[in-house]
């Protein structure tokens, strides 16, 4: 086979693995708690072939399921494909078919017209079924446990959106799969869906509205009540895409906006009420979403300016990789008052952060601890280069929303962090007592080990690492399902 191309997203600690197997009982050090017993699923992007342009996006890599199934303290690894009708096809032709990232003028004329998703962006267990998500594309259902692919769903024809989000969200209240869809009507459309799905997979409902401009929406809010969306700057149109320019821009003279729309059957778009910034920022990933009275609080990493290097300015600002640093933010808006702007923004630290997440037991509830990575500049480091991003995430970060305290734990010089994932100890410990899954590459010695480490006490480091004979790709996201879960798969 022709190579891959030597850019910086495909060599080095980047360099594709394309790894499929299975290793049964892998290594630990330290004790795995009994208490563990469900998956831990993890997504990236990992192409089958080597792209057709040169200058490909880190993001537009084929969804690569990495499983790790706890039981009785052992742990079994296994890697899959996911096997969108994309990576079918290409399998099939032994080569690159589609073209650059949310670019269909670029792809093999053989595959106009298909669905181009990738699956590479995020992994959860719902109803028994994994949902492998890429945002451009609907939704492609997978066995948790063996990871075979089923192939893409509409929900028994119910679903209108064209598009799934890669940051669905299981309401622990209801235990509803709740989600957006945007561009959901065609590529660069403004029509957006906002939807549920309840554990056997029917859709509840499906609300159509319209976004103030079209812009990655990579993630959103979910409160008891209602649907948060933030409109962030990285923009598109069919001008860029004809020109071979990467799908997003950002355009820092656009505003952003903080949409609040009604959660249920019945509402349209006229329900939603849209809050200005009080400057334009960048922010992607959220931590949580809760209610106060009439107010909405949205928790988000916020950077003063544009965090992917990737997707450039669309004016030929320079990249400024320090106003691209993520800290966590508390936007507020306030639905008892008839204002239009943010009623306040508050910096809730100065580390930089990225990669958020909650007890997910609190989605959308009054909460008290967060995790997320954090990079901290000022420990040595033995490598040169981190995440595609560029970001060196080195520590794993707790926030206390109770008591302004953090606590970290440092993963050392030689390595990199991915997307933390809280575990319960039981399924009724109190919020934050549990276990903090991660994995952790180390680039000089070229292995990954999943580390398990007491959400509370992170800085007394791993109770556990699984120790795998190789690294893995550096990825997005994954989440927790446990035995009962998974015991619907049946
Ligand atoms: C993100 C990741 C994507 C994507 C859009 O982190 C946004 C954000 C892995 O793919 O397509
Ligand atoms: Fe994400």
């Amino acid at each position: 086979m022709a190579h891959f191309p030597e850019t910086p997203g495909m060599t080095g600690v980047l360099r594709p693995l394309r790894l499929e197997g299975d290793i049964l009982d892998v290594e630990v050090e330290g004790e795995i708690p009994s208490q563990l017993n469900g998956t831990f699923h993890r997504v990236h992007p990992d192409a089958q072939f080597p792209p057709r342009f040169e200058d490909d996006q880190f993001f537009n890599g084929d969804g690569m399921i990495s499983l790790f199934r706890f039981r009785g303290g052992k742990v079994d690894f296994r890697q899959r494909y996911a096997q969108t009708d994309k990576w079918k096809v290409e399998h099939t032709a032994g080569k690159a078919l589609f073209g650059a990232y949310r670019n269909p003028l670029t792809d093999d004329e053989s595959v106009q017209g298909m669905i181009r998703g990738t699956a590479n962006t995020n992994v959860m267990v719902h109803g028994g079924k994994l949902y492998a998500m890429k945002e451009d594309s609907p939704c492609l259902i997978m066995d948790p446990l063996t990871l075979e692919t089923k192939g893409y769903s509409d929900f028994g024809g119910k679903i209108k959106s064209q598009t799934f989000g890669a940051h669905g969200k299981i309401d622990p209240v209801t235990g509803n799969f709740c989600n957006l869809g945007y561009a959901s009507t065609g590529l660069l459309t403004t029509d957006c869906s906002y939807f549920e799905i309840d554990p056997a997979g029917n859709l509840l409902f499906e609300t159509e509205f319209q976004v103030p401009y079209y812009c990655m929406m990579h993630d959103y809010g979910l409160t008891e009540n209602y649907a948060l969306f933030h409109i962030v700057p990285s923009t598109s149109n069919w001008d860029r895409l004809k020109a071979g320019l990467p799908h997003f821009g950002f355009d820092t003279t656009l505003p952003v906006w903080l949409g609040a729309l009604p959660r249920g059957p019945g509402v349209t778009n006229k329900d939603m009420r849209w809050f200005k910034a009080p400057k334009t920022i960048f922010a992607s990933h959220v931590m949580n979403a809760f209610e106060d009275g009439s107010k909405l609080h949205f928790d988000t990493p916020q950077a003063e300016n544009n965090s992917f290097p990737f997707f450039p300015d669309i004016h030929g600002a320079p990249f400024d990789a320090v106003a691209a640093r993520p800290y966590l933010h508390r936007w507020t808006v306030d639905l008892g008052s008839n204002s239009e702007t943010f009623a306040g923004v508050e910096k809730l630290t100065d580390w930089i952060d990225e990669f958020p997440r909650v007890d997910e037991r609190y989605v959308g509830q009054p909460y008290r601890h967060g995790w997320a990575l954090v990079m901290d500049p000022e420990m040595p480091m033995d490598f040169l280069r981190g995440r595609a991003s560029g970001f060196k995430m080195n520590r794993i970060g707790h926030f206390d929303h109770a008591t302004g305290k953090q606590d970290s734990w440092w993963a050392g010089s030689e390595a990199i962090i991915q997307e933390p994932c809280f575990v319960p100890r039981t399924p009724d410990a109190p919020e934050g007592d549990g276990y903090i899954l991660a994995l952790v590459d180390n680039l000089i010695t070229n292995y990954s080990d999943l580390v398990i480490l007491d959400a509370l006490r992170l800085e007394e480091g791993p109770v556990a690492r699984i120790k795998l004979p190789i690294r893995l790709r550096s990825g997005l996201h994954g989440n927790w399902a446990d035995e009962s879960k998974l015991a619907l798969a049946a």
